[in-house]
């Protein structure tokens, strides 16, 4: 049994027979369907990064010797990496070694710092965390080295850059030799990657997604945004993020044996640049995301070659999703989709107005989704309620939460989404709020409890409550109400320093502070956000 199994939630025996049945699940590990392709197309290029082009043979026979050496730095199957890296072809290597060798990579963000990557890789007891030497101004070996000595189980560095500390890993070098690999393939069903969860609790609860389950859930995905062979996707997003990853993604590019271009940001100049010199098919965007490249726009970028933008992460305003194909040219196919599995997607032929109205729809027959009241039941179709979905491709519980779990699963294994979603015509979703508390700045899931319990830190605060304010780029930004102690003055730098000095990630930094003698509450004695998000919008419109 693996060391980490007794950690995840198994789907039960009668669900995986049906998965198993209807061949969601084939009973492969994912690396296999990608070799495989290899064989098939060695010399077709698989990865771009700059002015480096990998074939399929030389990025898998990276990744194999990836494998080998990370092998003989001691790792073996089951043990898991932290990995914090951007996106480049290092990336991709690394993944794809981790997987073929069983390893498992926890897919950490770029924002993360002291406070989430020491709590990750303490929780998933990781034995190594893989990062750049220094991006942005940031020194993410330094902070590698320390996370080393202090959390028991991390013993190897690995670190992608120039200028590499003594006791780093150059993971360049591990990531370009031509060892072959000759370690058993993973089991279907054990741990490929840990995603992180969007962020409803103080810290980030992770997601084991199987071989089997995030196979499909790629290939799936695939199939109803139209990779095939020809397909050029773009990673601009984060690409630990399982959108980017998996959905489909670069990992759905590369299992039918398309290319997969990296680029560093979505920053718009650069990447229609790209667009145009690569022959990009296919990418993947935040709402935020989608505005700026409409806002940029103009005929002398060659876009031609685009055929699908995907937008998912929060929700597209109908206005935004009607300016896509008339300025941008391409077909967009919004994604409501979710690290825990469910994927909902407007399929390319569907008629202009749900593209652009709704969030399309599960991508699998046996996706189950229920839309309910406060008390779990059913509301009339076509009314609003509560997202609660179960399926193929949905993990049955958090690793190693059995509190969390309790709350966010139901006894029958549904996953409450904590989205508020309406099923309208054809079976479409519309996205129309959250029950969670959460906060969704342009794509960023920020915790609205873990602000909350980062500003108690300051001794001055008696009470404060975090609420997304509305914006008009990001959608939502962090707004703090603060009951002081006394006649004590907290403003926002207090808190944001704070923040930083504890090392949280700076994109969770409040960017508003309203002092204020006391909280409203419910009538039942909890603070009513309700009204204090009422209250911002009021204060931001006057
Ligand atoms: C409104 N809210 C959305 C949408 C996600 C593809 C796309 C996105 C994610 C993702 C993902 C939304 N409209 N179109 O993993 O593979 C909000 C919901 C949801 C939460 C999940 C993918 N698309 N959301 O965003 O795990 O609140 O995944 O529950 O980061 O984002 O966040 P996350």
């Amino acid at each position: 049994v693996s060391p980490i199994a007794d950690g995840t939630t198994p789907w039960p025996a009668e669900d995986v027979e049906r998965y198993v049945a209807a061949g969601y699940w084939e009973g492969r590990s994912l690396p296999s369907h990608i070799w495989e392709q290899a064989e098939r197309t060695p010399d077709k290029v698989a990865l771009v990064d700059g002015d480096l082009r990998l074939t399929y043979a030389e990025l898998t026979a990276r990744a194999d010797s990836a494998a080998t050496a990370l092998t003989n730095l001691g790792l073996r199957t089951d043990d898991r990496i932290v990995v914090q890296l951007p996106n480049g072809w290092e990336f991709v290597v690394l993944a794809l070694a981790c997987l073929r060798a069983g390893i498992v990579p926890v897919m950490a963000l770029p924002g993360h710092r002291y406070h989430e990557l020491s709590y990750l890789a303490a929780h998933a007891e990781a034995a190594a965390i893989a990062v750049p030497d220094v991006l942005r101004g940031f020194d993410h070996q330094e902070l590698a080295h320390r996370l080393k000595d202090e959390v028991e189980s991390l013993d190897h560095v690995l670190v992608v850059g120039e200028d590499l500390a003594k006791g780093s890993v150059d993971l360049r070098a591990l990531c370009s030799g031509a060892d072959a690999w000759r370690g058993p393939e993973p089991d279907s069903r054990s741990v490929a990657v840990f995603l992180l969860s969007g962020g409803t609790t103080g810290l980030p609860k992770l997601i084991a997604r199987t071989h089997d389950d995030y196979t499909y859930n790629a290939k799936r995905s695939g199939a109803v945004s139209g990779m095939d062979a020809s397909t050029v996707y773009l990673v601009a997003l984060p690409a630990g993020h399982n959108f980017p990853l998996a959905c489909p993604g670069l990992l759905g590019a590369l299992l039918v044996g398309g290319t997969v271009v990296m680029l560093p940001s979505p920053e718009p100049v650069r990447t229609f640049a790209t667009i145009a010199a690569e022959g990009v098919t296919h990418t993947a965007v935040v709402p935020a995301v989608a505005q700026r490249w409409l806002d940029e726009y103009s005929d002398s970028y060659d876009l031609s070659s685009l055929r699908v933008l995907q937008v998912g992460g929060a929700r597209l305003a109908d206005e935004v999703a009607r300016k896509i194909r008339p300025v941008l040219g391409c077909t967009l196919q919004q994604v409501f989709g979710m690290a825990e599995g469910l994927l909902n997607y407007t399929r390319l032929d569907d008629p202009e107005d749900v593209i652009c109205t709704t969030q399309g729809r599960p991508m699998c027959p046996d996706d189950e989704i229920l839309v309910v009241d406060p008390f779990d039941r059913p509301v009339p179709p076509g009314e609003p309620g509560s997202l609660l979905t179960r399926g193929p491709y949905t993990p049955r519980g958090y690793y190693k939460a059995e509190q969390q779990n309790a709350r966010a699963f139901t006894p029958d294994g549904w996953y409450r989404s904590g989205d508020i979603c309406r099923i309208v015509a054809g079976g479409n979703l519309v996205v129309e709020g959250r029950d969670k508390d959460m906060i969704n700045r342009g794509g960023e899931k920020i915790s609205a409890e873990e602000v909350e319990n980062l500003t108690y830190t300051l001794p001055g605060v008696q009470q404060v409550a975090a609420v997304a304010m509305p914006d008009p780029s990001l959608g939502e930004r962090v707004c703090v109400y603060v009951v002081p102690r006394g006649a004590t003055d907290i403003t926002l730098d207090d808190v944001r320093q704070a923040m930083a000095d504890l090392g949280v990630a700076p994109y969770k930094f409040p960017e508003r502070l309203v002092l204020i003698p006391e909280l409203p509450t419910t009538k039942v004695g909890k603070i009513d956000k309700v009204a204090l998000r009422a209250d911002i919008a009021n204060r931001m419109a006057n």
